[in-house]
């Protein structure tokens, strides 16, 4: 059998051949949509709360440009307290089946196997774990056992007092250890190291200062112990870029004015070779994207590809 590094050094394959299963091709970062089907997540808090407008926006995303539409039921904004199991299968239940319906490709973010569970018996593609496995033993099994794309997010603890545990001497090395612990962990207990995507979790006990050096270290982050895994990059409308586009009496500016910041994030990270970038505001970051793909093939980052168009982006 192989040891969980020679399975990484086979994942450095699949990242070369910009595949992972279920999923669209990666010839450039795909753009995943958010749908938040919550009345209070920090960045969009209410306004797909109910089914019917979760599905539209989540359809009206996919037309839009999104290669994947990523639903989730539980607000993991600072601060927020967790809602019960019942609750979150409540509301991501019905879109998810809607929009697998609509032949979307669908990630479920969840924290809890049980959900995403019933997002993968109803055609979900990938799994999108905020807590990178650790909120719940049972989520590396499931993945395991249904070989999907799982996305290990870096987690130190539940929204309600992450700030708390926001204490960094260096945040890329204690990031990128504490991801490769990950990785270990959920390849220990079956997952495909060819079908594990990895993210920073800007934001998730991280201050603003935290944020920066993450992004700058995508490929950092990415390369553990010889492997090179597809990263996530989930900045779209986060408080550091609030922060970083105050006022001059130092208010943040509100999240909804923060997507052109986001879309620069965007760029700069597809540059970087980002797998996927995941955003509110679709249409500014497809067009990011291709700027950056055109960018990295002029600079002879990338290979001259047909035009994103003719790959299937509208
Ligand atoms: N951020 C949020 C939710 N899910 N998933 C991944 N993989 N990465 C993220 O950074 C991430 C996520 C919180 O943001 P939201 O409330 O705007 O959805």
């Amino acid at each position: 059998m192989e040891s969980p590094q020679e399975m990484r050094e086979d994942a450095a394959t699949v990242t070369a051949a910009g595949t992972l299963p279920g999923l669209p091709s990666a010839d450039r970062c795909l753009v995943m949509g958010v749908v938040n089907v919550t009345p209070d997540s920090f960045s969009d808090g209410g306004q797909w709360y109910g089914a019917d407008a979760a599905i539209t926006h989540g359809r009206d995303l996919a037309a839009q440009g999104a290669d994947i539409v990523d639903v989730g039921g539980e607000s993991t904004r600072p601060g927020a307290q967790r809602i019960g199991e019942e609750e979150e299968l409540r509301r991501i239940g019905p879109v998810v089946t809607e929009l697998v319906r609509a032949g979307l490709p669908v990630s479920i973010d969840t924290m809890r196997a049980r959900v995403a569970e019933f997002a993968l018996e109803a055609g979900a593609q990938l799994v999108n774990d905020v807590s990178g496995g650790l909120a719940d033993p049972g989520m590396s099994r499931l993945v395991a056992a249904a070989g999907v794309p799982y996305v290990v997010v870096h987690w130190r603890g539940y929204s309600r007092d992450m700030y708390a545990r926001a204490v960094y001497a260096d945040v890329v090395g204690e990031v990128r250890d504490e991801l490769a612990r990950r990785v270990d962990a959920v390849v220990h207990a079956g997952v495909d190291p060819g079908r594990i995507v990895l993210d920073p979790g800007l934001g998730f006990g991280k201050r603003p200062e935290h944020n920066w050096p993450l992004l700058t270290h995508l490929a950092e982050l990415g390369t553990l112990a010889g492997g090179t895994f597809p990263v996530l990059v989930g900045a779209s409308r986060k408080r550091f870029l609030g922060n970083l586009l105050a006022g001059p009496d130092g208010t943040p500016r509100p999240f909804a004015d923060c997507d052109g910041a986001t879309v620069a994030v965007t760029a700069l990270a597809a540059a970087a070779g980002a797998w996927c970038v995941r955003v509110h505001q679709v249409p500014p970051s497809a067009d990011a994207v291709r700027v950056a793909t055109a960018w990295q093939r002029a600079a002879g980052g990338r290979d001259p590809d047909p035009p994103l168009s003719a790959a299937g982006r509208p």
